[in-house]
């Protein structure tokens, strides 16, 4: 296995937990790169269910495990993940775990406006996990944000304060809040502070040193590209880019370093929060699929929305990430459907389009051109090799390899780490 850059390829929840899990058991080094603990990964290992949210999966096998400077990061969220994870029995320590010291911190004012903001939008709101991740973000490229190495140096911490509630006193007094209470802040940082710093170094040092050594990384992305800021459905997107070009700027190494990419993708389409959504199914057909899909947030319980699968959607998010081969997921979830269906292009003010446009009153305008294929009454549930496919089965993967101009390099048939199935 050469270095692999794993990426959600719709609007995240594509089951990247389990594919990563999958390719960790074979990885000497598992990286996340962007986000934080809005992520959401599930992980089933025999009869264990790990849910993990900001730490890499490779913890859950003692895979060295990295959280990078792309990430925002809750030192107490990670303390308590950590704790949750121990208390199942995983060992988590400074050989087997890093965080970038240059990586900055979500602190609780950032949660808090995360919910003010979300809350006086009303109708308008992005729907976000309530996390702090876009203010987080914002002070990070604002020059104000405090960083994980600040935490070594708490006493020279007033210039980055200063700077700090310059900026949030004035949007904390819009939301009739208080100014941030500086001692009270500093104190909960020199709370947290040892734990955090037990694992805290450069590490793209560490990085160049175990890929020196012949290493195979990992690089775990969160989210998913119709979430990325750039290229996302703007403004419902996350504050993060979510494209494999971000893993090697947000781990340190170069964009040689990051190797193969692959894109996950589920059978069918799936999105947690408000923005368009072009093939959404608001019908039983809808209800059914999001059912047997247990379709929930692994971090917020949020009920997701389902539709059919979207190849205009995906061929797009698989050129924008250099996608090389994708991994189709929970492909047992359309089993038993008398019909299937697969978006292959739209109509947008009676004109054919071949992509999905910018503009954010176009991406809600958007009709689906709709092609149907017969379904399959036959399980595939568990399938560990493509022998085991139903015909109609095998025609809908190729069928949708074939609209998005990608190969599918794995068939995912059910959570368990086993069942997957490798094309190529
Ligand atoms: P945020 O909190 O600022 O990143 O939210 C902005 C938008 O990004 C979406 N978003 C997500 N969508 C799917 N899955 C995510 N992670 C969790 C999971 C979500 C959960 O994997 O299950 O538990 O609800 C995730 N994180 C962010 C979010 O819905 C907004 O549309
Ligand atoms: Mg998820």
């Amino acid at each position: 296995m050469a270095n692999v850059t794993v990426i959600g390829a719709q609007w995240g929840d594509e089951g990247k937990g389990k594919i990563v899990d999958w390719l960790a058991s074979r990885a000497d080094a598992v990286v996340r790169f962007q986000g934080g603990h809005n992520a959401g990964h599930t992980l089933v290992v025999g009869d264990k269910t790990y849910k993990l949210s900001l730490l890499p999966s490779g913890i859950v096998t003692g895979t060295l495990s990295i959280v990078g400077n792309g990430v925002v990061l809750d030192p107490w969220h990670l303390k308590a993940e950590v704790e949750k994870l121990e208390g199942q029995g995983v060992e988590i320590n400074p050989d087997n775990f890093a965080v970038a010291d240059n990586c900055p911190l979500i602190l609780p004012i950032h949660r808090d406006l995360d919910g003010l903001r979300e809350a006086a939008a009303g109708s308008g709101k992005i729907g976000t996990t309530g996390r702090g991740i876009g203010p987080a973000y914002e002070d990070k490229v604002g020059r104000r944000a405090i960083r994980v190495c600040d935490l070594a140096h708490l006493d020279h911490l007033e210039p980055q304060l200063d700077r700090l509630c310059a900026h949030h006193d004035a949007l904390r007094a819009g939301f009739d809040q208080p100014p941030i209470d500086r001692e009270e802040l500093l104190a909960q940082l020199r709370e947290i502070a040892p734990f955090v710093l037990q694992f805290a170094q450069p590490v793209w040092k560490r990085l160049k040193k175990v890929r020196k050594a012949g290493a195979k990384i990992l690089f775990e992305g969160a989210q998913g590209v119709l979430l990325d800021i750039d290229h996302g459905t703007y403004p419902f997107v996350t504050s993060s880019n979510t494209v494999s070009g971000t893993a090697a700027a947000g781990s340190g190494l170069g964009p040689n370093a990051t190797g193969y990419v692959l894109g996950i993708v589920k059978a069918y389409t799936t999105r947690v929060g408000s923005g368009p959504f072009p093939t959404e199914l608001e019908d039983e057909v809808g209800k059914g699929i999001g059912e047997r899909g247990h379709e929930f947030g692994t971090v917020t319980g949020r009920q997701r929305r389902v539709g059919w699968f979207d190849a205009v959607l995906v061929r797009q998010t698989c050129a924008i990430s250099g996608v090389t081969g994708i991994a189709l997921t929970k492909i047992d979830v359309l089993d038993g459907l008398d019909e299937v269906k697969i978006c292959t292009g739209y109509r947008l003010h009676g004109k054919i389009m071949d992509y999905f446009p910018s503009h954010a009153a176009d991406q809600a305008a958007v009709e689906p051109i709709y092609e149907s294929m017969p379904g399959w009454k036959e399980s595939t549930a568990g399938a560990r090799s493509y022998a085991d496919l139903p015909a109609n089965a095998v025609k809908y993967i190729q069928r949708v390899q074939e609209l998005i101009e990608t190969p599918v390099a794995l068939v995912s048939t059910s959570p368990q780490r086993e069942d997957t199935i490798l094309m190529r």
